[in-house]
């Protein structure tokens, strides 16, 4: 075994790094997706030069992908910044830090005050769910600020899965996972894990467990527009019209129905509401949705004869079929088809993990059932969903005049710029705030707004713990990744960060920042030793906190989560296993996951049944243009923030226009040509891209692009900028339910140019 980071001393700046030295190895979980690899970076002295696959973690086995072997130049980007960033008369300028958090709270404290906590709005990026601070430091700061105007990346995302976990389990977090280590069967609509590494459904090596899939004798059909290398490799690829999967899957449940085929096995006395469904669903026939769907009446048959048919099986859909019009009834309905086939919650379905930090278990009650629209933003009165308001309305929140707007702006981890609609007028409206910081690496698209700009170290300077997405990880696994080099003198780690952040927008600036995590303790403890459920019940809270271990207090947090959880575990666990703890394959989790009022899986929600009516006027409606545009991910790329490393931008990572020849050669438009491409939101400009990878009728742009603005500093990305997809789009498209943008399928047009 290589030397590890965990078996080394703790130096005082609370990292358990080593000091400089000669080259060594070190483990780092990679934080660049949702696959959560184990890595071994070589370092050399203080710069991380290589990554390889761990081949002894638990989780990942030894797979690496071309973005975590690149670890070593994106953690040494010469771009980042190393300082904090003021603005003096109108310039960004290097500050201290003290300089930076007295510039926050002298300027943030003053318009609270006197306009209340609605005035500030909170954006939280992507980023976030992959570090530990944007795990344990918004939820303070939300709790402290109060305000209603929190906008993250997951209403361009997965606040459909939410809304509709919410509605059907009365948790919002409940999110099942196809188990793809056993399944029989797979059933995936809008995802592309051969370029995403998966997505709410934490595997690495996806592709190869979709390949053991096949080999064992199990079948994949993939529902994408286009033929990705995902759907290259199943069993049936179903090019679907863009925005159709909804009907497609409200096709498939009423198959099940009409042939007889729903079998819900041991769910049958726990859910309810089956005859409704059967009842509000009916008129989605095969034959009534196939012309939307562009699909064959028959084929619809025979894939629900095949989800049927299948000894077990899971249904699985992701971005494709989320940030689209109807996609809360979309996800609604992926879970609607694993619990009529018997497979919710068995092996080989789709299983709710359970994480090392989630609650220890206890027995199942009635909850108090999942609440939307609790309030509505200010200006469209779009509902909250899960405490958030649309991404896609935050400049509307800032540029239209009136009680309530928002005037300052916590940004962390995020570029809403490039990656929410409409940039050019969020663009126009931060540069009208008050007041905005932005905790972020980069100087970039959005950041260069910010009054403060506050840059987190490198993540090699970073301890690592998946918070996040060990809760849709297709086995339960628990690993730390202690910083693997010391945080580089001048640098502040980006939890101590956000928590002086949390205390200069509390009224709080100046307290030691240990006191953030300290409360966070107090009251933790509090509840659990008051908690029947809790392994810490009875306990004594000052005993209990002395007993922490852990050398940073987000060390102790998290030493006292395991502590409150499921599996007997403390942090000294994790730091004697530096490759993980394997705490086995899921498990069945009904019906303690839920929080229905009805203790039961509620399989229509009066939300859903109302949302309906809009699905069924849908079966009507033809399209009006004959293009409609998607996305793509490409795999050396992640969002808006990694095209300034040279290794990973280039070769076929480029921002073009894909077009299937068919319509290429109906619009004259010739291969590498530039094109204008205009839809609601405004025009733009891109090469054009033939392929038949893309079906006819649909077109594909990818998003994170349009590094041309000024006053940025990411030097490698601007030099190839590309165009923001999103320009296209003016932020009224949403699904109504979850506030969810809509990305994917929506109307453009083409013209050449010469
Ligand atoms: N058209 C279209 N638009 C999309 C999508 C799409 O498919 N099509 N996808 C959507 C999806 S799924 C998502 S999740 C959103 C993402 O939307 P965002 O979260 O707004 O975008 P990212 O590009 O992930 O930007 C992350 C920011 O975090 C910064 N960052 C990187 N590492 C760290 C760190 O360790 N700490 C901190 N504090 N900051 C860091 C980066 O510099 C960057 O500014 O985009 C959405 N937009
Ligand atoms: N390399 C790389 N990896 C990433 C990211 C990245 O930017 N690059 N981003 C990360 C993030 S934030 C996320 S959320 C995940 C997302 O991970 P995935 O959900 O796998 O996302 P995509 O790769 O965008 O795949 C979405 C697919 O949906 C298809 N699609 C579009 N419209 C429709 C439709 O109406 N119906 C159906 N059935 N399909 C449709 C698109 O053609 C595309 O192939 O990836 C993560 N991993
Ligand atoms: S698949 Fe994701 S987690 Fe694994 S190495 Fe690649 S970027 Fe990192
Ligand atoms: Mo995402």
């Amino acid at each position: 075994m290589s030397r590890t980071n965990a078996a080394q001393p703790a130096p005082t700046d609370g990292t358990r790094a080593a000091p400089p030295e000669a080259a060594r190895t070190a483990l780092r979980i990679c934080p660049l997706c949702e696959a959560t690899c184990g890595l071994t970076l070589t370092i050399d002295g203080t710069r991380v030069t290589g990554a390889r696959g761990d081949r002894d973690d638990v989780f990942s086995h030894g797979f690496i992908c071309p973005k975590g072997a690149s670890f070593g130049e994106l953690d040494g980007d010469p771009d980042r910044l190393r300082t904090p960033l003021v603005r003096k008369d109108g310039e960004l300028r290097e500050a201290s830090w003290e300089e930076a958090f007295d510039e926050v709270a002298a300027r943030i404290r003053p318009l609270i005050e006197e306009y209340g906590p609605n005035a500030v709005g909170v954006v939280l990026g992507n980023p976030n769910v992959h570090t530990m601070a944007g795990a344990l430091y918004p939820p303070v700061l939300l709790s402290l600020l109060r305000t209603r105007n929190l906008f993250t990346a997951s209403t361009l995302d997965q606040m459909p899965k939410h809304v509709s976990s919410g509605l059907l389990f009365g948790n919002a977090i409940a999110i099942p996972v196809p188990d793809l280590d056993r399944t029989d069967h797979l059933l995936l609509l809008g995802a592309n894990p051969f370029d995403s590494n998966g997505s709410l459904c934490t595997a690495a090596d996806f592709p190869g467990k979709l390949k053991a899939l096949r080999k064992r004798g199990g079948t994949l059909t993939v529902v994408d527009p286009r033929r990705t290398r995902t759907a290259q490799l199943a069993d049936r690829h179903v090019p679907i019209r863009p925005g159709a999967d909804a009907l497609l899957l409200a096709a498939l449940a009423q198959v099940l129905f009409e042939e007889k085929l729903t079998d819900l096995g041991t769910l049958e006395a726990q859910v309810e509401g089956l005859d409704e469904l059967r009842e509000a669903i009916a008129e989605f026939t095969p034959e009534a949705v196939a012309a939307a769907c562009d699909m064959d009446a028959e084929e619809i048959r025979t894939i629900a004869r095949e989800l049927a048919a299948a000894p077990t099986a899971a249904v699985y859909g992701r971005v494709g079929s989320s940030t689209v019009e109807f996609g809360t009834l979309a996800n609604w309905l992926v879970d609607v088809l694993n619990v009529l086939t018997g497979n919710l919650d068995r092996p080989g379905g789709a299983l709710f993990p359970l994480a090392a930090t989630d609650r220890a278990p206890r027995p199942a009650a009635p909850g108090k059932g999942f609440a939307l629209g609790r309030w509505a933003s200010r200006v469209s009165g779009h509902p909250e969903a899960k405490g958030e308001l649309p991404m896609a309305a935050l400049s509307e929140e800032i540029d239209t005049p009136g009680e309530g707007r928002i005037r300052a702006v916590i940004s962390i981890a995020a570029n809403p710029v490039l990656s929410a609609p409409d940039g050019d007028r969020l663009d126009r409206a931060l540069a009208e705030l008050d007041f905005m910081v932005s905790v972020d690496p980069y100087l970039n698209e959005t950041s260069r707004h910010a009054d403060v700009v506050l840059p987190p170290p490198p993540p090699s300077q970073s301890a690592h713990f998946d918070f996040s997405f060990n809760n849709f990880a297709v086995r339960n696994q628990a690993r730390y990744s202690p910083a693997v080099v010391p945080l580089e003198k001048g640098r502040l780690g980006e939890c101590e960060i956000q928590a002086r952040l949390v205390l200069a927008v509390a009224g709080m600036h100046g307290a030691d920042p240990s006191a953030v995590d300290d409360m966070v303790i107090e009251s933790s403890l509090a509840k659990a030793v008051a908690d029947p459920h809790s392994p810490l019940h009875g306990g004594d809270p000052e005993n209990l906190a002395r007993l922490l271990i852990g050398s940073t207090g987000p060390e102790r947090r998290l030493d006292l989560m395991l502590r409150m959880g499921p599996y007997d575990l403390i942090l000294e666990d994790l730091l004697q296993n530096p490759h993980g703890v394997d705490l086995g394959p899921l498990q069945p989790r009904l019906p303690q996951i839920l929080k229905t009022r009805s203790g039961r899986v509620e399989l229509l929600p009066e939300p859903i049944a109302g949302d309906l009516p809009r699905l069924r006027r849908a079966l009507d409606e033809r399209p009006g243009t004959p293009l409609v545009l998607v996305g793509r991910r490409h795999l050396r790329s992640n969002n808006s923030w990694m095209h300034n490393v040279a290794t990973l931008n280039g070769g076929s990572n480029r921002c073009t226009l894909q077009i299937h020849p068919t319509d290429a050669a109906r619009l004259g438009l010739e291969d590498g040509a530039p094109v204008r491409i205009g839809a609601d939101g405004g025009e733009l400009e891109a090469p054009v891209e033939i392929t038949d990878t893309v079906r006819t009728g649909v077109v594909s742009l990818p998003h994170g692009w349009g590094h041309d603005r000024p006053g940025t500093r990411m030097s490698v990305a601007a030099a190839r900028p590309g165009v923001n997809v999103n320009q296209l789009l003016d932020g009224s498209r949403l699904d109504p339910l979850s506030g969810t943008a809509v990305l994917n399928g929506f109307p453009v047009e083409l013209s050449p140019l010469r």
